[in-house]
């Protein structure tokens, strides 16, 4: 890793909490570079515009995705899958910003992940009345790695559920700048966002912004 994130503001020592064995919630860890991770969003979806996917069930997803680094995921009639190219514009994804890299290698090194090097961010944005069902992140080729995730702008309603689809799910607020980080024996827990409320954020505006970091491969 380069430079640490937090030189000069020594001061901030963001808040953490343990959601359950090997998740952890970095309460407003990506603040300190808000503004250019705001930056790196802007390029990226100049390249990747946002859009909204296709379930393999046909429905339409509310969320709408775009991708960076060399593998992106996504979803269509024909199921789930990473992709190292764009379906929409036919060319690569656009390239990780060496910002998301440093963040999510910090943020997974404070809670206990180190060396996480992730070949995938997958960009969600969310407007009012988004959502996402509860799922299992599992297509990936193995669940070593942890997964970062990254919140921006409004905040969402997270479901933090068990191992199986019916466990109840437990509540989270995230807020802007929250960091969540999961691996271990929590890799394959059941998770969603509930719809997103309105408001208006103040860099952000009428949305939120969620930006999910893995190791595909
Ligand atoms: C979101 N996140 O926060 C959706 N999945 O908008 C996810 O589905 C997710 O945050 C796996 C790990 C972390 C996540
Ligand atoms: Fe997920």
């Amino acid at each position: 890793m380069t430079a640490d994130l937090f030189d000069g503001v020594d001061e901030v020592r963001p808040a953490r909490e343990t959601i359950a064995d090997g998740a952890m919630l970095l309460r407003g860890f990506a603040r300190p570079v808000q503004h250019d991770l705001l930056r790196a969003i802007d390029g990226i979806v100049t390249q990747s515009p946002f859009r909204h996917m296709s379930t393999p069930g046909g429905y339409q997803m509310s969320v709408a995705m775009t991708n960076c680094g060399s593998l992106g995921w996504v979803t269509d009639r024909t199921g789930y899958r990473y992709d190292a190219i764009d379906p929409d514009s036919g060319k690569p994804w656009p390239d990780m910003p060496p910002i998301f890299r440093e963040l999510a290698g910090q943020a997974a090194a404070q809670a206990g992940y180190a060396d996480f090097r992730p070949e995938a961010c997958l960009v969600n944005r969310y407007e009012p009345g988004a959502r996402l069902s509860l799922h299992q992140d599992r297509d990936e080729e193995n669940y070593d790695a942890p997964i970062v995730s990254v919140s921006l702008g409004l905040h969402a309603i997270f479901l933090w559920g068990g191992l199986k689809r019916a466990d109840k799910t437990a509540r989270y607020r995230l807020e802007h700048g929250d960091v969540v980080v999961w691996g271990g024996s929590s890799r394959l827990v059941f998770h969603g966002v509930a719809p997103l409320a309105d408001g208006e954020h103040a860099l952000l505006g009428r949305q939120r912004i969620n930006l999910t970091f893995r190791k595909a491969r």
